[in-house]
């Protein structure tokens, strides 16, 4: 069964804590049902999302990485990361339980343009999303921030700091990227558990704001 993953919404995420609300479709127990949701980790080519989803999922991440082809080239962009040698052609899957009642499953988009029309398939259902950046080549991510401005999904930034590339503030992110006030900007390293589960949580708190009353 734990592979099920809910359409909970931010609205069912609110209310699974509280004990006198009915129990949510995928609880059989109260004490000891974890709540699933769903996140979306999106973001621009060779950002860190599948390093991300590796980085704390629990079981083996299912990727979909293909050697990259010299048809590829035109397209997928590697001046940020030379060595890269694979690409996501579908998507990245891994899950994430928190503290027993909380289990994440991490949804890592496709980053190229070419695999846009799975993206309303792959936020059915999701509280939200992050969307990775990249000082270096800060732009990428907007298709994914107008993406989910518009679909009004809660979502969060973060700031994926590669080694050698220059140490922003959080704040500085925002300006350039023109994020408003109550959206989180968050500084992370995509390769540690810590630093991920801090973005992870950071969503999951703005979602449940987010949530109308
Ligand atoms: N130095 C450094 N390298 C990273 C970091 N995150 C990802 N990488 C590397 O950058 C490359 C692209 O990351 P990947 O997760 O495949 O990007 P994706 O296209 O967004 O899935 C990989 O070779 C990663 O090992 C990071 O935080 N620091
Ligand atoms: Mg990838």
């Amino acid at each position: 069964m734990d592979s099920v993953v809910s359409d909970a919404t931010s609205a069912d995420v609110a209310f699974a804590g509280v004990t006198d609300e009915p129990l949510m479709p995928w609880q059989t127990d109260r004490t000891r049902a974890p709540v699933a949701t769903k996140i979306v980790v999106a973001g621009g080519f060779g950002v860190g999302k599948t390093t991300l989803v590796a980085a704390v999922s629990e079981i083996e991440p299912l990727q979909t990485e293909a050697l990259m082809t010299e048809a590829s080239e035109e397209t997928d962009d590697l001046t940020g990361t030379p060595d890269k040698i694979t690409t996501t052609v579908a998507m990245d899957y891994g899950r994430l339980t928190l503290d027993d009642d909380l289990v994440l499953y991490l949804f890592g988009t496709p980053g190229q343009q070419r695999f846009w029309f799975m993206w309303d398939d792959l936020v059915r259902g999701a509280i939200g999303a992050v969307v990775l950046a990249d000082t270096r080549r800060l732009k990428d991510c907007f298709p994914a921030l107008d993406y989910f401005e518009s679909a009004g999904l809660p979502y969060v930034v973060a700031v994926n700091h590669f080694d050698g590339s220059e140490l922003f503030e959080p704040d500085d992110v925002r300006e350039a990227l023109t994020i408003p006030t109550h959206i989180p900007v968050m500084i992370m390293d995509a390769r540690r558990r810590i630093s991920v589960i801090e973005t992870l949580l950071a969503l999951v708190g703005h979602a449940l704001d987010e949530t109308p009353e």
